[in-house]
């Protein structure tokens, strides 16, 4: 069935405060401070913060605007501790068995381990899924592009709130539909544990250097 479309005005469109040039160098000052974090503070961040924060990742872009997406949002320390017993299983079999020499190698300089204590404390874990079916079993475009994009906007507006996030990917993911209880139609995407560095955080030297506009960039 075709519906036809609806077209209404694109009002209430966003005005920066400055020219484009400044308000791009204004955005980059704030995105080039982001840092993905491992070691997070306790401090609550309120659950009115998460809201706007996954409305925000809601408001992105997808195919046929489906919005193949949900983010389970854990905050009760019991969920957080089965789903940091589930990644740490996961992650240790990485570690001695799955990840081959050039992939360990890869990792060395971020200093991962096993150990993913994180996922207890960060007040906040964000469990997103994919839909790879709508709710209503209707068919889903792009999914996986899709929900990238969501996962984007939604690094960008905690870290505008003042938060840090990562984006952990235990793999597979499988246990996390299984302790959350998700349906099928909904694919294990990112956990992204959400809050406030912790005070002595560390971060790894190799993820702060950034490669430069030329080598990124092609005009054409
Ligand atoms: N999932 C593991 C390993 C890992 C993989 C990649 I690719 C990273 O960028 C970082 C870590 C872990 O979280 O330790």
């Amino acid at each position: 069935m075709t519906r036809e479309p609806q077209i209404v005005p694109y009002a209430d469109r966003f005005q920066p405060a400055a020219t484009p040039e400044a308000a791009a160098a204004a955005f980059l000052d704030v995105m080039r401070k982001r840092r993905s974090v491992r070691m997070f503070s306790d401090r609550p961040v309120s659950r009115q913060t998460i809201e706007q924060i996954v409305r925000a990742a809601g408001s992105a872009p997808s195919g046929a605007n489906k919005q193949p997406w949900r983010f389970v949002c854990v905050q009760d320390p019991a969920i957080k501790r089965q789903i940091r017993e589930g990644a740490e299983a996961e992650e240790r079999e990485f570690y001695t068995r799955r990840a081959g020499r050039t992939w360990l190698a890869d990792l060395a300089p971020l200093g991962t381990d096993q150990n993913k204590a994180f996922l207890e404390v960060a007040p906040w874990l964000i469990v997103m899924f994919r839909l790879v079916r709508g709710d209503d079993g209707s068919k889903t475009y792009y999914s996986q592009e899709s929900a990238g994009i969501a996962a984007g906007f939604l690094l960008a507006a905690a870290h505008h709130a003042g938060l840090a996030t990562l984006t952990h990917t235990p793999s597979p993911m499988a246990f996390l539909g299984s302790i959350l209880g998700r349906p099928p139609h909904e694919r294990p995407f990112l956990l992204i544990p959400v809050g406030y560095p912790a005070d002595d955080c560390v971060v790894p030297r190799a993820a702060i250097v950034r490669k430069p506009l030329e080598e990124i960039m092609v005009v054409r």
